[in-house]
């Protein structure tokens, strides 16, 4: 029998497609174009499995026009690209890849929590336009970290990590916000206290947003909630666009009813809210939470190996979904 035919979808390491190329018919994506819904479509009409980003969308239609496709392998740990229902259905397997970027998703969090309070990029722009004349006492002078409280919404695996930097490595008093609260077993771990969304937004000092998005995560910081924030608080999202209201938080911002915030994500992300562009008190990165040489080979190899358990009939590694088989046409 003929190998399984696989689609990548965007550019990867080159020793990943070598190793796919081993076990599959592997079609990819050389110039790294993203495609549409639809051009998408067109290209796995005739696969069987795919590595996809979170930048390509599998909706609700795209199951019954590719009727041979078996398996998505998502190379990220967040999933809001699948509309895993309709995928379910459909009898199609996803997979995402947790665990192996948890450490560097924190580090980074931790990151834009300090560039952000100590308005590390805003500093930097004004010294390389040339605007650097003297020292004075209060240049650039930003929020405290240690010390303070850390309010983290979201408490999954990296949000646990970012608790642990701050308590541990910061002194921080970490307060934090979930859909459930951890064991006490762990929140001791974390030295993390279990708090109200509406308490950790009142108190915090220092909010960090970790938490997946969905249809019930859909805005959780707009305007209401941006008001209740202490006009000395920094706010990160390393989460997901559209879990913030990037207008209402670009007018904040603008009007300084927060201190700053420190943006990975964005709704509708290439594009940025061009308020956002506007203001100095914020610093923006371009999704680049598990951005390392290293975390990047491991989800990508940890999306090939998910492809390849799965094929071999060994079950895929790291499912999100739990489909009945699909039934298809026999390879050609
Ligand atoms: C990815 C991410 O870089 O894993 C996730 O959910 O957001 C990032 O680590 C991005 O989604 C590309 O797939």
């Amino acid at each position: 029998m003929s190998k399984p035919r696989i689609l990548v979808a965007r550019g990867v390491f080159p020793q990943v497609l070598q190793r796919l190329e081993q076990h599959f018919q592997v079609q990819a994506n050389p110039r790294d174009e993203v495609w549409t819904p639809q051009q998408l479509a067109a290209q796995l009409a005739d696969k069987d499995g795919a590595l996809t980003t979170g930048s390509e969308r599998i909706d609700r239609s795209l199951p019954a026009a590719c009727p041979r496709l078996r398996i998505v392998a998502n190379m990220a740990v967040g999933y809001n690209n699948f509309d895993v229902d309709a995928m379910t259905a459909a009898g199609v397997q996803c997979t995402n890849t947790p665990d192996v970027l948890t450490e560097t998703t924190a580090d980074f969090g931790f990151a834009l929590l300090m560039a952000t309070a100590r308005r590390v990029t805003e500093s930097e722009h004004f010294l390389r336009a040339g605007r650097w004349k003297q020292w004075s006492y209060d240049m650039f002078a930003g929020a405290e970290v240690h010390g303070t409280r850390l309010g983290i919404i979201g408490m999954g695996r990296i949000g646990q990590g970012i608790a642990r930097r701050g308590a541990h490595g910061f002194g921080m008093e970490v307060v934090y916000h979930n859909r459930s609260r951890l064991d006490p077993a762990l929140e001791s771990e974390c030295k993390a206290r279990y708090v109200a969304k509406e308490e950790l937004l009142r108190t915090a000092d220092h909010v960090v947003l970790v938490l997946p998005y969905n249809a019930t995560s859909h805005h959780t910081i707009a305007a209401t909630e941006l008001a209740l924030m202490k006009p000395t608080a920094t706010l990160v999202n390393i989460a997901r666009g559209g879990i913030v209201d990037d207008a209402a938080l670009a007018q904040a911002l603008r009007e300084r009813r927060i201190a700053a915030a420190g943006l990975d994500v964005f709704e509708g992300e290439p594009q940025v809210h061009p308020g956002l562009l506007d203001v100095p008190n914020v610093v923006l990165t371009p999704h680049i939470a598990s951005a390392t040489v290293g975390t990047r080979l491991a989800m990508a190899n940890l999306a090939a190996d998910n492809l390849i358990a799965f094929f071999d009939g060994r079950g895929p590694l790291t499912p999100v979904n739990t489909p009945a088989v699909r039934t298809i046409a026999p390879s050609i």
